[in-house]
């Protein structure tokens, strides 16, 4: 099989643990480079450039007086964030996006959706959570719990504002995989907004295969795909240094397969990897395994086999 032409990869950390109390998750961008994430993509043949990270303060600095934790620092770094990711895939990169908490993805998925005006992009939330609370509605006021709904337009409008007018994506161009710890009323708000959501037990029931398809199908329609992959929908066994671990979660197989069937679709244009947390790790194996599976999204397979 001939290989197609790939576009270079850029990527950029956002070393944030602004979306809750500190957890460590500040550490991830560093933790998945010292996985040699760029030394992986470089062997499947991709050019990679690393454009470092964006300056983020340290919570101990930050006046946390807010009623919505960290409101305003977590909007400068998301700012800042989005204009750099309009800016990657301006230059026709492919982003990956290093975190951090998943709060930064409110600027990685603003800047990639807001890049082009009229393009459609949708969204797959690979999580064990649904992040779509908004501030009225979070049991904690943590900024992590609320970037799906922000960037559908339901978050603090400071949020929802960054990188141009308006939401981000459409409720109904984003499918969230992996569900297991969804708020009461989080889970009202996520049923109103009209997005797709497939939990753990869809994926028990189905089989993951089944559902990246149905999930990869209700995309068809739109220009670009986001997937933003928080670690915490792995299993807690395979992957425990993640900032909120949760039981019952993907297998290590399952997920490599929803890498390779995303992968063999051809629809991803931007990537995030969140939630890394090198302090309940066991000698970095969560970060390694996210570089491992970033491979797979990117092009690796165990053999090509003639179909
Ligand atoms: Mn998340």
């Amino acid at each position: 099989m001939p290989d197609r032409p790939r576009r270079p990869v850029g990527i950029f950390g956002v070393p944030m643990d602004l979306g809750q109390d500190r957890r460590g998750v500040d550490m991830g961008p560093s933790a998945i480079r010292y996985a040699r994430i760029e030394l992986a993509l470089e062997e499947l043949g991709l050019e990679v450039t690393d454009l470092g990270n964006a300056g983020v303060p340290i919570p101990e600095v930050v006046a946390s007086r807010e009623e919505v934790r960290h409101l305003e620092a977590v909007r400068n770094v998301c700012s800042e964030a989005a204009q750099r990711a309009t800016a990657i895939v301006t230059d026709g990169l492919f982003p990956i996006f290093l975190g951090g908490d998943h709060s930064v993805s409110i600027g990685t998925v603003s800047g990639v959706a807001k890049a082009s005006a009229g393009a459609r992009t949708g969204v797959i939330w690979l999580d064990a959570h649904a992040d779509f609370n908004t501030p009225d509605s979070s049991p904690s006021g943590n900024i992590h719990g609320m970037p799906l709904a922000t960037l559908t337009g339901h978050g603090p409008p400071s949020l929802v504002e960054i990188g141009g007018p308006g939401p981000s994506v459409h409720a109904e161009d984003v499918v969230l995989i992996g569900l297991r710890s969804v708020d009461l009323e989080e889970r009202n708000l996520l049923r109103e907004a009209g997005a797709r959501a497939y939990t753990m037990k869809e994926i028990d029931a189905y089989g993951i295969a089944r559902v990246v398809r149905q999930a990869l199908k209700h995309l068809s329609h739109v220009d670009r795909v986001h997937l933003s992959f928080d670690l915490d929908a792995l299993d807690p066994e395979v992957a425990p240094g993640v900032g909120t671990p949760v039981r019952g979660g993907l297998t290590y197989r399952e997920a490599h397969l929803v890498m390779e069937l995303i992968n063999e679709a051809e629809i991803v244009t931007s990537l995030d990897v969140v939630e890394v947390n090198p302090i309940l790790d066991v000698r970095n194996g969560t970060a390694a395994l996210a570089v491992e599976l970033v491979e797979s999204l990117m092009g690796r397979r165990i053999i090509d086999l003639p179909r």
